[in-house]
């Protein structure tokens, strides 16, 4: 029968960091349908849970009991039903689990499964998959995403003593999404060379995102390199910076490890704005620590006008963290991880309300990826405007960036290149 599941499996596959991930597949009447789940490093406590079996294989994080949740529990429950169902099969998987934060299940198991039947209703209906995801949402504006690439890589991601953990450029001034793309290829080129002449071979080895990882220890530094590449690639006008500190990772007792230094949230927070004065900065993500909510409504209210302040920790694209920031006025952006929350549903969910809120959205990799380009299409249907998927370097993060200019082509002259910021 058409639409119909048929069957849904699940295996242990590897990410790009070399650890265990689950992929899903389902099948329908038209073929098989894989998605495959990624997997952060600087993790928010309000995170779904990512279950790992924490045993003698892959180092505890092996993936297998998430597995035969898939193939034991959630496909007895699946198969038969209409794969188009979305919310009523997210729904019924969250019921399923029964747990606040899917650790039953586990939030990867659940997020496969998720993703697999959301490809499977494409291919079903024979529309792409961000056209389906535009229904999904009720979005009537589809649009290509800035993006955001993350150059130079420091915290958790790279073996420096960079604190902030991403620098990123935003080609707002590029015409269309391909050209965006070469704006930042070719920029990057141009900031390995620049390293390399300044620190040696050493300093071009890259990071888990692919940016590079110079033996560097302030903010100031990669920025201006950044802006030596930029300048050098003839892009002033076209390329804005960002950053993401992901500071709850150098959070300790109330106060911040910054750069060596113990910081107040206020004082973390004028660093910052001594970085927006001195540098284009259009972006800025988890300023401070996913609880210190105070911090985020201060330094809100002081630059909520000029810059665009992300949530990832904070919010962990969760409509409840949402809604309290803001209600708060915590923040103005949402960054968007679909295994922050598990469910294609509940992501759609947490688009819909931060747009609505009058806030933008930022889709987001995780630091492990796969080859999965999903997260394209998800910008797309969603219409954002907005994505981070690290490096233009590694395939793991080119998926992304490549599946966005087949779509871009396929579009034609109906592509909008959407900038918001
Ligand atoms: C972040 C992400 C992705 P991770 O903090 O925004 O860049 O990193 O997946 O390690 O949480
Ligand atoms: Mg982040």
């Amino acid at each position: 029968m058409e639409f119909q599941i048929q069957n849904i499996r699940a295996r242990e596959v590897l990410d790009s960091r070399g650890n265990p991930t689950i992929e899903a597949e389902v099948k329908t009447k038209k073929g098989i349908s894989r998605a495959m789940v990624p997997s952060g490093a600087s993790t928010g406590i309000h995170e779904a849970l990512e279950l790992r079996d924490k045993n003698h294989r892959y180092l505890g994080r092996g993936v297998q009991k998430a597995v035969n949740n898939v193939n034991k529990i959630i496909a007895k429950k699946l198969i038969g039903l209409d794969c188009r169902k979305q919310r009523d099969i997210d729904e019924l998987m969250i019921e399923l689990d029964g747990t606040k934060n899917k650790s039953n299940l586990g939030a990867n198991a659940i997020l496969a499964a998720s993703m697999a039947v959301t490809k499977a209703s494409a291919l079903e209906q024979n529309i792409p998959l961000y056209r389906w995801i535009a229904e999904l949402s009720g979005n009537k504006e589809i649009a290509l995403p800035v993006p955001s690439m993350n150059v130079i890589n420091g915290g958790r991601h790279a073996g420096n003593k960079l604190d902030i953990q991403e620098y990123m450029i935003l080609p707002i001034g590029a015409r269309n999404f391909t050209e965006a793309v070469r704006f930042c290829a070719e920029t990057y080129q141009n900031l390995k060379n620049i390293i390399k002449e300044k620190y040696g071979k050493n300093a071009i080895n890259v990071g888990d995102e692919g940016g590079f990882a110079p033996p560097l220890d302030q903010a100031e530094e990669p920025l201006n390199l950044i802006l030596k590449a930029i300048e050098e690639s003839g892009y002033q006008n076209e390329i804005k910076l960002g950053i993401d500190a992901a500071a709850s990772e150098f959070y300790k007792d109330n106060n911040y490890v910054f750069e060596g230094e113990i910081l107040s949230g206020k004082e973390l927070g004028d660093v910052y704005s001594n970085l927006l004065k001195t540098y284009p900065i259009a972006s800025c993500e988890d300023v401070f620590a996913q609880d210190d909510w105070n911090s985020w409504i201060e330094f809100t209210k002081k630059h909520n006008k000029k810059v665009q302040i992300v949530g990832d920790d904070l919010l962990v694209t969760n409509v409840k963290r949402i809604k309290k920031a803001v209600e708060l006025e915590a923040c103005n952006a949402l960054l968007l991880k679909i295994n922050q929350i598990g469910t294609i549903s509940e992501s759609i969910d947490a688009a819909k309300f931060s747009i609505k809120s009058g806030w933008n959205v930022m889709v987001s990799h995780r630091s492990g990826e796969t080859e999965d380009s999903f997260i394209a299409d998800l910008t797309v249907g969603l219409g954002t405007g907005q994505i981070k998927s690290g490096a233009p370097c590694r395939s793991e993060r080119n998926s992304k960036y490549n599946q966005l200019i087949r779509i871009e082509e396929e579009l034609g002259d109906r592509a909008v290149y959407k900038v918001n910021l």
